[in-house]
């Protein structure tokens, strides 16, 4: 790829990252198609960031670029993004061909970023051979990636007792691949053996990827290759199957974010005589109050 501006891409990010719909839509972006996005997501501390500056590295024996995008949750307290990401990436930060930028969630209700695949998309149009995108949390925001990724990567470690309950339960939906991170600790076969008893009782048609797991330890830089590889495979399998998300499936991500926004925008500042009277009056009075709303330029 041709070396991209990193401060100036850096700064158009921030700019997204604030923009209200109707200036989201003033940019009057044209998506690119997209590269592989690989989403690597997890309860809080497993050592998803740990494991994506190993990961790159080993990304990067194959690719010219990369681009790691990290979603942290915001802090209540210090209202900020959380900058561990930054600094355990750290060693990634001086090579030109890896661009890595920490998103603070704000106030999107499913724990991502606001205008999320709109950034994505501004990454991929900088030429990024892949993206790799850190999310905290399981359940609301592994559906909410889920759709928005190729491959989806869950990262446990042990102690991660809790999810594998959710699991069984069904509440967790199964990733493509399942990292138990921190094999170095004593309890990882225990998860892992877990983890294993819970997919085989899935079932499934053989069409369908049978999700695999792999143990790791971003500390001490093992089975990162293997990881590496079950990626590709699955990535292998998808261009078999037809291929990742196409152009138009994208295309759709982009826009059902900017409606869904614009939905809860309008939906706020209804007045409460607006949603009186009959509900399909009501429907039809909120979906006006939608097409109506201003851009910036009309006037
Ligand atoms: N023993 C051991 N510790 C690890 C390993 N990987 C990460 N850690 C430690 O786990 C802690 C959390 O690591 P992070 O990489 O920040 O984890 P994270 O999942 O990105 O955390 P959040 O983004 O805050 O959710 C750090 O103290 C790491 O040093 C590992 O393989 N083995
Ligand atoms: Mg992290």
């Amino acid at each position: 790829m041709t070396p991209v501006d990193r401060r100036s891409l850096s700064r158009e990010i921030t700019r997204l990252a604030n923009a209200s719909v109707a200036e989201a839509l003033a940019l009057d972006a044209l998506p690119a198609d997209r590269c592989p996005l690989i989403g690597i997501t997890g309860p809080p501390g497993v050592g998803k960031s740990s494991l994506i500056a190993r990961l790159a590295r080993e990304r990067m024996a194959a690719r010219d670029s990369l681009a790691i995008l990290a979603i942290d949750p915001t802090s209540p307290l210090s209202g900020g993004a959380i900058l561990g990401d930054r600094i355990r990436m750290g060693e990634l930060v001086d090579d030109r061909r890896i661009f890595i930028r920490s998103l603070a969630t704000r106030d999107s209700r499913d724990g991502l970023a606001d205008n999320l695949p709109l950034i994505i998309d501004r990454i991929v149009r900088a030429g990024f051979a892949e993206v790799l995108l850190e999310t905290v949390g399981v359940g609301q925001v592994e559906y909410a990636v889920r759709d928005m990724v190729d491959t989806m990567v869950l990262v446990l470690s042990p102690g991660s007792g809790d999810q594998i309950q959710a699991m069984k339960s069904g509440i967790i939906e199964t990733p493509d691949i399942f990292v138990i991170n921190k094999a170095d600790l004593p309890g990882a076969d225990r998860v892992a053996g877990e983890i294993r008893s819970i997919l085989h009782f899935r079932k499934a048609p053989p069409t369908v990827w049978r999700p695999r797991l792999v143990k790791v330890s971003a500390d001490r830089g093992e089975g990162l290759a293997d990881l590496s590889t079950l990626i590709d495979g699955h990535q292998a399998w998808l261009v078999e199957q037809g291929g990742g998300p196409t152009a138009a499936q994208w295309r759709r991500q982009i826009l059902a974010s900017l409606i869904a926004r614009r939905a809860g925008d309008v939906l706020r500042a209804l007045p409460t005589d607006a949603t009186e009277g009959r509900l399909s009056d009501a429907f039809h009075r909120a979906i006006g109050a939608m097409a109506a709303k201003e851009e910036p330029g009309d006037g």
